[in-house]
Order: structure tokens, then sequence, then C-alpha cells
């Protein structure tokens, strides 16, 4: 009922809540405190899914792999200046990745910030966040909340998409407008990442490239899996006959298994390709930087006679570390829409030489790879262990699979296969740890699928107090913890013989599982290949929230998994 005398009003909480439900936000990742308490009870009491975190970092974290997952910014609740720096890990990460996510924090009164009054955790916090994510707002008066929204949201969705801050300071939670007024000032957001088309001269000059090439090869990425172009892409790959590799969170956009993949000849195919058709994918040091400098500790000698086509949404990606013959500036779906309509159907497949030479080194490691997984070594090894997993998300390839540690990290990317896009979460770009129990609750909350996590044991350390958040949301995520003793390994030694063990070494044979059961949740303590497999379906069975400790052998890693080469000391005794 309104009354038209005595005007309803709409605080600054509602305005925010309902501008966020009105652009299709329907879930919030959050930390209470003044005044996102008031906030977060709201929202729940609003309809909205407030899922409350222990650590800001990890709300982040889910906020931003929400926003991979939907193409929708995914939110993130927290106080000002301790809470907010918690958070801005995940919204510098998030912009690094290119996920799309709005971290929002209450600040103190503009006044006493900029006269530096010490007000009660005190942080110009709009400054520090700026230069850390792709844009930052702040809204100072209530009826410019729906442009603040309407601003954050197309800026986190469109063109290359990344993390923005907004800044909402104490002030303007004691505002309200009169209802309608207030209503009105909310903005729905039209087409917030629209299509971008790419030139016809770029997509002939990509095309007459690609003609020529004699070892031509398609390597895709995490922006590609974002812009949900599987379909299209995998026209382009059958059509084309062209081999093409996955990067990591890339896996599934065609099934692992796919006879065009090369991932099994991934060291043999990236130096010897002479033109590389990037789609959605940077070449940072993941790819040696283009320049084949190193590749799994060795110097290439044939890397850096590629040529280029590179289809990103970011007109400033081509060149930023070799030159790009063929740009492709747009979106990966209408980009790749654009070749296959100048490709038609008769287009020559690659040189039978080329696909012969890959198909002979597949073999080759597929054979290998498959006798290493069938030894059955006591204690386990990562291979043993991951062999189990491989099998699972064969038999469930709807399981999000979320991947973080080092060698539990490089073993589970080259061992377990992905048959669906969008499936495989992990480190991303800056290798961080720490995404793992946030990257896995928000998988569950915002797919409803089964989650399989496959932790280094320290990795899982970093996020390890969300295993309540897991058992309080009773979500379905099945945590398997590679417990190898630390970091790598479990074996260094203090080399004074002085009372401290080596910095890279745990507890030994540390109970992670029994973690789990302290929360209510279910602990598996797993020695063997078969008591992992069991503890896994009894997870995926019950759908609860379980720990499985994977007791691993402390000598099976290696120093930085197969990033060894980066590491200068290390580099330097193998040279
Ligand atoms: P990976 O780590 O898998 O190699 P990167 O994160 O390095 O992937 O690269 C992803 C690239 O995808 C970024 O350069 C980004 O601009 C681009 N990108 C993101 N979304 C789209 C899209 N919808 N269309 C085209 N390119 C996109
Ligand atoms: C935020 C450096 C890279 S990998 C790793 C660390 C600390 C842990 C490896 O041990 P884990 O894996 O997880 O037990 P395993 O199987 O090899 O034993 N801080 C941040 N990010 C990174 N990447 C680091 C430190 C690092
Ligand atoms: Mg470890």
């Amino acid at each position: 009922m309104t009354d038209s005398i005595q005007v309803a009003e709409i605080d600054s909480f509602h305005l925010l809540i309902e501008g966020l439900k009105l652009n299709g936000i329907e879930t919030i990742y959050a930390l209470p405190g003044i005044p996102i308490t008031d906030l977060c009870r709201k929202a729940q009491a609003a309809g909205m899914r407030v899922i409350s975190f222990r650590h800001e970092q990890h709300a982040g974290n889910a906020a931003a792999i929400a926003g991979f997952l939907t193409q929708k910014p995914g939110v993130c609740l927290t106080v000002s200046a301790p809470g907010f720096l918690n958070g801005l890990t995940a919204l510098a990460n998030a912009t690094t990745n290119c996920f799309p996510m709005i971290l929002i924090s209450g600040s103190s009164e503009r006044e006493i910030v900029d006269l530096q009054q010490g007000d009660y955790e005190e942080m110009d916090q709009l400054a520090i966040a700026k230069p850390l994510c792709k844009a930052a707002y702040r809204v100072l008066e209530a009826e410019d909340i729906g442009v603040g929204i309407a601003r954050a949201i197309r800026s986190a969705l469109s063109g290359r998409p990344g993390g923005v801050y907004l800044d909402l300071p104490a002030k303007l939670f004691t505002q309200s407008l009169p209802i309608e007024e207030g209503r009105q000032s909310l903005i729905k957001v039209v087409d917030p990442a629209p299509r971008q088309i790419p030139a016809p001269e770029a997509v002939a000059r990509a095309l007459e490239l690609l003609k020529g090439a004699k070892k031509p090869l398609i390597l895709l990425g995490k922006g590609a899996a974002y812009a949900r172009a599987e379909n299209e892409i995998r026209q382009l790959v059958e059509k084309t006959g062209i081999p093409y590799l996955p990067m990591s969170m890339a896996k599934g956009i065609l099934p692992d298994t796919h006879e065009q993949s090369a991932a099994a000849a991934r060291s043999y195919v990236l130096p010897e390709a002479d033109v590389v058709v990037l789609i959605g994918a940077r070449l940072n040091w993941l790819l040696s930087h283009g320049k084949g400098k190193t590749w799994g500790g060795k110097t290439s000698k044939t890397w850096g006679g590629q040529q280029y086509i590179q289809i990103d949404i970011s007109p400033i990606e081509a060149d930023s570390n070799v030159p790009i013959a063929a740009p492709l500036v747009g979106d990966v779906g209408s980009c790749v829409s654009a070749l296959l309509a100048g490709i038609g159907n008769n287009w020559a497949k690659p040189p039978a030489d080329w696909i012969g030479a890959i198909a002979d080194r597949r073999t080759k490691n597929v054979a290998k790879m498959a006798e290493t997984l069938a030894k059955n070594p006591s204690p386990m090894n990562f291979q043993s262990a991951l062999a189990v997993v491989r099998d699972v998300l064969r038999d469930q390839p709807d399981t999000v699979l979320v991947n973080e540690g080092a060698n539990a990290l490089d073993f589970t990317r080259s061992i377990v296969d992905m048959y669906k896009p969008r499936k495989r979460l992990d480190v991303g770009t800056w290798g961080i740890m720490g995404i793992g129990m946030g990257f896995s609750v928000a998988a569950a909350v915002e797919t409803g699928e089964q989650v399989l996590s496959i932790e280094g044991d320290s990795a899982f350390g970093f996020s390890g107090m969300e295993v309540e958040t897991i058992c309080r949301y009773n979500l379905p995520v099945c945590i398997v913890v590679m417990n190898n003793n630390g970091v790598y390994k479990g074996t260094d030694v203090n080399p004074t013989g002085g009372p401290d063990v080596a910095p890279t070494v745990f507890v030994k044979n540390a109970r992670y599982d029994q973690m789990m059961v302290a929360f209510g949740g279910v602990g598996v303590y797993a020695t063997t290949p078969e008591e992992l497999r069991q503890g896994i379906d009894e997870a995926f069975r019950s759908r609860r929230p379980t720990l499985i400790n994977a007791v691993i052998d402390e000598t099976a890693g290696t120093e930085s998994g197969r990033i060894t080469s980066l590491n200068p000391t290390a580099a330097k005794k193998t040279a």
C-alpha cells in the first residue's frame, strides 16, 4: 500500500539491493561488519543469496569465479580498510585473469579520510583500488546508486572483462529517497557486453595467412571458455582439421580426448608450428612470451619463427610480446564465425606429415603416461592418485574441478582429461595460491554441480578455514589434499641442524581430514588409490562436504613443479 500524503522512502541499502537485482545479480559473496552487516541482512531478507565467508579474500575469489562461470559480474561485499584490503587481492587477480567482478566496500567519511583525522578503519580506498583494477567508482549520493551500479557492471563486462571497485562511504547509508524517485533512479543495463564484430579486411588477412600454413595450430585460452564459443570453435577445428592445444582453463572447450587435441604433444607442436591461431589466449609467461626462451626448462632452438593470428576482444593485446601478423579484434564467437564463413566447405586440411608427426608423438607420450599411471607404488605418488581422479572425471564429466598447488597442479592438469567447457578452475595467470575454497564455494553455488578440489597441502592452507563455510552451506564439495608434507615435497632439511624445520616443510603426517570433521563434514584418510576412489565415490553419492587426506610420497614432487626454469637458483643448479 502506498500513502500519497506520507511519502514512503527507500533507503540506500535497498536502492543498492534493488539495483543489483534489477541487473540479474542474485548472489552476494560477503563478510559482514559495519555497515555491511545490515546490507547483508537486508539483501537476504529481500531474497538474495548471501554467502558469508571467514576471510574476504575467499569471498572475493568466489565472486571472481562466479563472474567467469556466469558472464555476470560476481559481487563481493567487504567492510572498510582491512576488509577491503583482504578483498583487493581477489579483485586484482580477477582483473589479471579477465574475470568480471565487482568489489563493493564500505568506507569512512570522505571529510575525515581526506584530512587523515583517524576514523575507524580509515583509508583512501578508492585511490588504492584504482591501479589494481579495471575501473573504480565512488557513490556519495543515494540518487547516484543506480548510475554507480550501471557503470560498475558495464566496466566489468564490456571489452576485456575485469574487476571493478565500488566505494560506498558511510554517509551514503544514512540517506534515502522517496520510493518512486528512488526506483526510477535505478538503471537496467542494456547489452553490457555487446558483440564486437571483426573488420572484414582483418578476417581476410587472417584467412590468407592460415591458408598458406604448413604446420598450423590453434591455441585455445580461457577467454574462449569465458566467451561460451565452444560450438563455433568445434566447427572451426573440425572443418579445418587443424590440431589444437588448450591452455589450462580452456581444457574441455573440446573434450581432451578429441582426436585433434595436440595436448599430449605440446612441447613438440608449440615450437614447431608455423602459423598459430590464438583464440582468447595471451602470449604471456605461460607461453614463453611467444619467444620460446624456455620451455619446461629447456631452450627451444626452433621457437620464434611462428606467425600469429590473434583473436582477442582487447585491441591492445596484439604485439604485446611478439609481432602479430593478423590481429582479429572482436569477441571470440563473432571472430570465429567470421573465419568459418570465409572457410566454407572446401578448406584444404593441413599437410599429412604435420598431422602424422603429431600423432606419432602423441601415441608415444600417451603410452608412456599409461605406463606411469599403471604403477601402484606405496606410498602413492601424484600419478597413481591422479589416475583415480582421471577416471572419476571420465565417469562424471559434469564435475567442476578446482585445482591449485605446484606438483598437485601440474600433474592434475596433464593427467586429468576434461570433457566440458568451464569445468576446470585453477590458479590462472598469476599461478596464485589461495583460490581453492573460494572457487569451490562459488562453483557449487553457481552451477549446482558436484565440485572436486585437488589441492596441494600448502595450497589448501591458504583458504582451509573456509571448509567451515562449505559445511555451513552444506555444499557438494569434495576436497582432496595431496599431502606430501610440504611445499613441493616434504624432505627438505635445515642445513644448520638447528631446531627449526626447513621453510618448505610442514608437520609430518598432518590429518587435514579432521578439519572437515570438526565442522560436521566427512573426513577420509586415504593411503591407496582404492581408498581414494571409495572416498570420492561416497562424497559424490552423498553430496556431503568431504575432505580426503591423500597420503602422497613426500619425496615425489619436484621443486616449483613445472616452472623450475623460472627459479634462478634451481636453474643454476642444473646448468
Ligand atoms: P590463458 O591463460 O588461458 O592463456 P589469458 O587469460 O591469457 O588466457 O587470455 C584471455 C584473453 O581472452 C584475454 O586477452 C582477454 O582479453 C580475452 N577475452 C576475454 N573475453 C573475450 C571475449 N569474449 N572475446 C574475445 N576475447 C576475450
Ligand atoms: C599467493 C608460491 C607456488 S606453489 C606453492 C607456493 C607457496 C605451494 C606448493 O606446494 P603444494 O603443492 O601446494 O603443497 P605440491 O604438490 O607441489 O607439494 N603465495 C601465493 N601464490 C604463490 N604462487 C606462492 C605463494 C607458491
Ligand atoms: Mg605439497
